[in-house]
């Protein structure tokens, strides 16, 4: 009797502390709408901001804390949003700023929080803080990156300041006959780089910040870090200094070619940590200001591992709350290992500093579903994974229900990556078939629109697979998901437990153990092979029943079931979830 009771309050005591001093977006799960394709409101063909309102009560429903939204300011769409002429207005397509607005209260209706896409490493050329600078108008004379360009010795000719390429092919200066200067352009040519090295675009761009904070937005995604900054102008040559051509040249040979260049001058300068982190003084000084909820930042940066370590804080100042951990979704793919998903929950666990949280992107607008990429037998099984990790789970929208890729014919494509390829190749760059329409139910176009022509074809056969069939069946993806989110905000084994593993030849198992000592079994058996499980030998006390708390769809088995911890089958492709039941 005595015992037990001292366990009641030692659980008890702990669990009032992880419950009040949890902050909303901590260990908290985040979900990513892409606007276009998730629900069309006005019958046009394409999402917009009142479809999302519609549909956010499915959003809370499946067990979200935080929605970011893929860019909707105003843009000319010459890259799907990420070209923005006017950062304080929504593009008319997806609606107005009072329909955001609508958006934020509801969403806080339900406790739902709200993040903006910030795009901040570059406008579009029809911004007016470019027109203002091409025109020389003092004030912005110096938000873009001028240059005379320099005189060829041999031709005589005017040419570029320096040899830099952009992402999109060729040099990355433009000439402007108005201004007689060139203009740096890291990506198209109708998107100029600003220049973070002017104050006065820092301050403006943080006013932007302050723009929406006053809306009421709860943070933002702040897209391509690594391009904020670029070398200053050398002194002595008065000039920019050139990028040097890589090392091994056959793996990139052709000259135009962004990847023919090593981007010492150009990506990751040290200068990218101190923007992230004033930016997070500004989203902190806002909550302490007006008291409001913690404004978060989520980080968009492929670059080393160090510098996501040093996003987060030097130690002095803090920085993105939320430094997206791309690790698995760039390196895992069919044929990894079960030692290569231990590998990556442990890299990122281990090397974090002090006092942040863990997180783990396993899809977005830009790679394929995770169905089409593990195929869809994994469909939950990654999902399983993402769950019930140590941290931030964030989804793209469709990967709850285990959407596939769409079919997305040449005729049909929008993506400028695959209309700058052919008819042969383009499924090899095209990122459309990831973004077609949500499945919503069973009727026309999926529910998604009541137009004729939706802005990319719905893409795959919706009749008796949707979010609504999903919801009727007795059990589905999105009900296997909806019981993994519900478990990680009842258990404190899944918000604050430990992580430890065990890799076997082609399975990966984990315990999920609070200090509570509540702890939860995972196994995933990724491998192609069934496999027979004894739980005694792996976790060395565990015996007697096991309870199944979830699993994936095709193994056979109901929540609540009990199995022995012996002789536990695991089959494969599958992912299940187990709590062990105290002897009698
Ligand atoms: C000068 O122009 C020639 C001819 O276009 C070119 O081959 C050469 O690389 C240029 N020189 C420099 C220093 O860029
Ligand atoms: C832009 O303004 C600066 C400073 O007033 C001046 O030196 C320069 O000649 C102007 N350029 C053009 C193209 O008008
Ligand atoms: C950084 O964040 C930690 C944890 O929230 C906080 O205690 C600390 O005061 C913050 N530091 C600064 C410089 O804001
Ligand atoms: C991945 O493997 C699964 C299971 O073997 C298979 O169904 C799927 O087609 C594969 N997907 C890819 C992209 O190779
Ligand atoms: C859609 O197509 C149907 C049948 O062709 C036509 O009657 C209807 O007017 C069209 N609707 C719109 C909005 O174009
Ligand atoms: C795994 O077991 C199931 C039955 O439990 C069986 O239908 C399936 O064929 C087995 N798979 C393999 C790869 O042996
Ligand atoms: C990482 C990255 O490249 N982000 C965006 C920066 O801007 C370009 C051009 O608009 C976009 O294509 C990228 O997605």
């Amino acid at each position: 009797m005595g015992k037990l009771l001292g366990i009641f309050l030692i659980a008890f005591a702990l669990c009032q502390v992880s419950h009040s001093e949890r902050d909303w977006w901590e260990n908290g799960n985040f979900y990513q709408i892409y606007p276009r394709s998730f629900k069309d409101s006005n019958g046009d063909g394409i999402g917009d901001l009142n479809g999302i309102l519609e549909k956010l009560d499915y959003v809370k429903d499946i067990g979200m804390d935080g929605v970011w939204l893929s860019p909707i300011f105003q843009s000319p769409m010459a890259d799907f949003g990420y070209d923005i002429s006017d950062y304080t207005k929504v593009q008319p397509e997806y609606g107005t700023t009072e329909d955001l607005e609508s958006l934020i209260e509801k969403a806080h209706s339900l406790g739902l929080h709200l993040i903006l896409d910030f795009v901040p490493n570059h406008t579009s050329d029809e911004h007016e803080w470019f027109q203002r600078s091409v025109a020389n108008d003092s004030y912005y004379r110096d938000f873009y990156i001028w240059h005379d360009g320099v005189i060829n010795a041999t031709t005589g000719e005017r040419q570029p300041p320096s040899n830099w390429i952009s992402q999109f092919r060729y040099s990355a200066w433009e000439w402007n006959e108005q201004r007689q200067q060139y203009y740096l352009h890291q990506f198209g040519i109708k998107q100029p780089d600003l220049n973070y090295r002017n104050p006065n675009v820092v301050e403006d761009m943080k006013n932007v910040l302050r723009f929406w904070l006053a809306r009421g937005i709860d943070g933002f995604r702040i897209d391509a870090v690594p391009f904020l900054f670029e070398a200053d102008v050398d002194p002595t040559t008065g000039t920019y200094p050139d990028e040097p051509v890589i090392a091994d040249t056959s793996s990139c040979p052709d000259p135009d070619d962004w990847c023919h260049l090593n981007h010492i001058y150009t990506n990751s300068l040290p200068e990218i940590f101190d923007i992230v982190y004033q930016w997070r003084e500004v989203v902190d000084q806002w909550k302490l200001e007006y008291d409001t909820d913690t404004k978060v930042l989520l980080t968009e940066a492929y670059t080393s591992f160090e510098n996501l370590m040093r996003m987060y804080g030097d130690g002095v100042h803090n920085g993105s709350n939320i430094p997206f951990n791309f690790e698995m979704m760039a390196d895992l793919n069919n044929q990894s290992t079960a030692s290569d998903y231990d590998y990556y929950v442990r890299h990122w666990l281990d090397n974090m500093p002090e006092g942040v949280y863990a997180n783990w992107v396993l899809g977005n607008h830009d790679n394929p579903r995770l169905a089409s990429r593990f195929g869809a037998q994994r469909a939950d099984l990654m999902n399983i994974f993402l769950q019930t990790l140590p941290g931030i789970a964030v989804t793209y929208n469709g990967e709850e229900y285990g959407l596939e890729d769409g079919y997305v014919s040449w005729e049909d494509s929008v993506d400028p990556q695959a209309c700058n390829a052919d008819p042969d190749t383009y499924q090899k760059y095209s990122r459309d078939p990831e973004r077609t329409p949500f499945l919503w139910d069973n009727t026309k176009n999926a529910g998604f629109s009541t137009a004729n022509r939706t802005w990319l074809p719905v893409g795959q056969s919706y009749e008796s697979n949707n979010v609504q069939a999903q919801e009727a069946a007795e059990n589905s993806h999105l009900k296997i998901f909806k019981k993994l989110t519900g478990l990680r905000k009842s258990e404190p084994a899944f918000s604050d437990g430990d992580y430890e593993s065990v890799v076997g030849d082609n399975w990966l198992s984990y315990r999920r153990q609070a200090a509570t000592g509540d702890a939860y079994y995972i196994i995933l058996n990724i491998g192609n092979q069934n496999v027979t499980l004894n739980f005694n030998e792996l976790y060395g006390y565990v015996s007697g029943k096991l309870e199944v708390v979830a699993s994936s769809l095709q193994s056979g088995l109901e929540n609540g079931q009990q199995v022995d911890s012996d002789s536990l089958e695991a089959k494969a492709y599958n992912g299940y979830v187990l709590r062990l039941i105290s002897e009698a």
